[in-house]
């Protein structure tokens, strides 16, 4: 039976599923609520994900949701050895660059996305803005030391750290805001930029987040 995934592909949490599932070339149906689409508030959707959000995804009779534990899980079970190390100590780093996205990096891009790209034009607040972005640096800043020594965030091969972090470059690079440029991430956003599935995943305009903070 094919995986399920629910969620709209304007989600960057459902862009990181997508791109997953093209990196692993698995098939997949794709029904789309959130957003616009509605559909997350149904007594069924809510039996699956009980805080309505996209995304979610069935694979027989795993239902999972929370966007990195399905990018962890489907690098388990179909990339084990490819996005997904084996061996502890190289998934230890894969998952500290993980964990570090989760808390610290997609929070910091995100809240310039908010604060910016979301909030109606009139009732942006430019120390605000300022703010997030100076805080988003520092954290783009730790990225591009990182990505001085290698090529992608746990070493020499992509893997589920990356597809976790990557998801916020189209968003960063592509707001209207003057941001410093780290040149180690420009490069690998350009080497992530050379992977089909990334490019069909996650480069998706977001014109109808503009101005739009209720979803
Ligand atoms: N921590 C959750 C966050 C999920 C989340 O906030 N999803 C947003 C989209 S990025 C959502 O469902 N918004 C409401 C909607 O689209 O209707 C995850 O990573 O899956």
């Amino acid at each position: 039976m094919a995986i399920t995934v629910w969620g709209r592909l304007t989600s960057s949490n459902v862009q990181k599923v997508i791109w997953t599932l093209g990196e692993l070339e698995l098939p997949y149906e794709h029904v789309v609520v959130g957003g616009f689409a509605k559909g997350t508030n149904t007594p069924d959707y809510r039996a699956m994900n009980p805080n309505g959000l996209v995304p979610t995804i069935r694979d027989g009779e795993l239902v999972l949701w929370e966007s990195n534990a399905i990018v962890r899980y489907l690098s388990a079970e179909y990339g084990s050895g490819l996005l997904f190390p084996v061996e502890a100590r190289e998934r230890a780093v894969v998952d500290q660059w993980a964990d570090w996205t989760a808390t610290t990096f997609q929070p910091s891009w995100s809240a310039v996305f908010a604060a910016k790209v979301r909030t109606p034009a009139a009732e942006q607040k430019p120390d605000d803005i300022g703010k997030a972005i100076a805080n988003a640096e520092r954290q783009f800043e730790i990225l591009d030391g990182r990505l001085a020594d290698v090529p992608f965030l746990a070493g020499d091969k992509l893997t589920y750290a990356d597809l976790i972090a990557g998801i916020g470059l189209y968003r960063w690079t592509t707001m209207d805001i003057s941001r410093r440029s780290f040149a180690n991430v420009t490069a690998w956003h350009r080497r992530l930029r050379e992977r089909p599935a990334y490019v069909k995943a996650v480069e998706v305009p977001y014109d109808e987040l503009v101005g739009r903070l209720t979803f």
